[in-house]
């Protein structure tokens, strides 16, 4: 098997393990309306943002090998294009568009990611689309072309809210770029501030590349370094951080060469030394599926996580629902037993001299009445004020004794309150014990799975054949997955 296989296994696995495990138990309990693999199970995302005219589109044409997106100085494109791989009905001996789909299809088909951005409504629809190409650079993995960041223009005249729509992508993007040229590597923004309000910080540390592009256009080194240290400098005041992130430094050969009037040496003679960044730039791309599979893992981390916790807070208030059933049940039958005592007694004492048999039928009677009475009546009024004490001491129900707790208890405390209101308690305890196994399974162990098999594919070179029997044991592993046997 070949690294790239291997990637692919794996990204099918872990799909299957949300599939089976936890989308079930998502729904079920209210935590998720949709399955939980309906946004990572498409293909790795890589999205492109920048200035307008930073050249994001000629980057992209470069890498598909052909003129795909329209380009040009002035703002040019005001729409998000999902570039993806379409296979050509007959062999075609260029590269070329095989498909083209509107924003509607694009919102609505469910085998799409992107469902969620219909909430955007239909100015965005309108300015969204899909492009199948049968670019070779697009076989593991699908581009979001961008409308370019143009600083006099409001939200509000494109019609849409264009921050929420950058967040909602880089959401469900795995390598997001974010480009800059050398006239304006001082507009950073717009592109920041809808990604650090988005992306977690992990996330964003994880998922996000700052590039100069059209480094080419730079008169010489030095002009290079100053653009370089304004965007540095633009960059950590966004940031308030001292270290600046990576920056990678790039230019479309295609459109340098077209522009090229004169003498390299004379104004890009640096360029040769840079070749090596185009190159990595090109690379990290290219590596978007392990990108999307450490996302992978680190979702199933988190939402088994959070799913453990979700239910055994659930079976802490059931236990403390049966703990209630068994104190009122308890009450609802001593309470008759008195009822019937009091009632025998009253007759004796007011001198009502029945034979003891009669007697003891009486007090057996009312004894039943005051027992059914209380299980109609009283028992329902006691378990509603037991149901609102409940949900207002909710934070009692499992212990929060580390900030991870806090965070996940604070993920999941409305789904937990929204499911008891919805079923008042009625739900099964043992059904809930075998879930909670089986994504306490996934949690501990297949997390583990997967960071050894991450860690396995990082030593593993590009065009490496291995034997995945003897190789890799953690994908026969994850494979053969099956959760524990359960001792009811
Ligand atoms: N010299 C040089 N010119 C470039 C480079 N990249 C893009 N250009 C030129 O810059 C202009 C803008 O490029 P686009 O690719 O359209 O930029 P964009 O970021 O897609 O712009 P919008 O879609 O309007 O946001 C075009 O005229 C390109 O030919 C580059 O690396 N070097
Ligand atoms: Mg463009």
């Amino acid at each position: 098997m070949y690294r790239e296989n291997y990637i692919k296994s794996l990204h099918s696995e872990l799909i299957a393990l949300v599939e089976q495990y936890l989308s079930p138990i998502a729904i079920k309990y209210g935590y998720s309306q949709a399955p939980l693999e309906a946004n990572i199970k498409w293909r790795p995302l890589v999205l492109i943002l920048g200035n307008y005219s930073s050249g994001k589109s000629t980057l992209i044409n470069e890498y598909l090998g052909e003129k795909i997106q329209a380009t040009g100085q002035a703002p040019t494109d005001d729409s998000f294009t999902v570039i993806t791989y379409g296979k050509p009905d007959a062999p075609l001996d260029r590269v070329k568009v095989v498909d083209e789909r509107d924003g509607k299809f694009l919102l609505n088909d469910p085998e799409y990611p992107f469902t969620i951005l219909k909430r955007h409504g239909e100015r965005f629809t309108a300015h969204f689309r899909l492009k199948k190409v049968n670019s070779p650079f697009l076989k593991n993995l699908a581009i979001i072309d961008t409308p370019g960041m143009l600083d006099s223009i409001t939200e509000r005249d494109r019609g849409y809210n264009y921050q929420e729509v950058i967040g909602d992508l880089a959401q469900i993007s795995d390598l997001v770029l974010v480009l800059f040229d050398p006239h304006k590597a001082g507009t950073v923004r717009e592109a920041y501030t809808s990604l650090r309000d988005t992306l977690p910080s992990k996330t964003f540390e994880d998922r996000v590349r700052f590039v100069l592009n059209r480094i080419d256009e730079c008169t010489s080194m030095i002009d290079l370094l100053k653009v370089y240290g304004t965007l540095c400098w633009n960059l950590s005041q966004m940031t308030g951080r001292k270290d600046i992130p990576p920056i990678r430094l790039t230019y479309s050969s295609l459109a340098h060469h077209n522009k090229q009037t004169g003498d390299e040496e004379k104004n890009g003679g640096y360029l040769k030394y840079l070749d090596n960044q185009r190159e990595d730039l090109k690379e990290e791309i290219l590596e978007a599926p392990r990108h999307r599979l450490d996302h992978l893992a680190t979702f199933v981390e988190t939402h088994s996580g959070r799913l453990t916790h979700l239910i055994e807070a659930l079976i802490g208030y059931k236990k403390n629902l049966r703990q209630f059933k068994i104190k009122s049940t308890a009450i609802g039958f001593f309470s008759g037993l008195l009822a019937g005592g009091i009632s025998v007694t009253g007759l004796l004492a007011g001198g009502i001299g029945l034979d003891p048999y009669t007697m003891a039928i009486a007090g057996a009677g009312i004894a039943v009445l005051w027992m059914i009475i209380f299980h109609s009546f009283i028992f329902d009024r006691l378990k509603q004020a037991f149901n609102r004490n409940s949900l207002k001491q909710i934070d009692q129900l499992t212990p929060l004794d580390n900030q991870t707790r806090i965070d996940t208890w604070e993920a999941i405390k409305n789904t937990i309150v929204g499911f008891i209101q919805k079923t008042k308690g009625d739900f099964s305890l043992k059904q809930m014990k075998r879930e909670y196994k089986d994504v306490k399974f996934v949690f501990n162990e297949g997390s583990k799975d997967i960071r050894e098999a991450l860690n396995e594919i990082s030593t593993l070179k590009k065009d490496q054949a291995f034997d995945v029997s003897s190789d890799s044991p953690v994908l026969s592993r994850i494979l053969k997955f099956e959760p524990m046997e359960l001792d009811e």
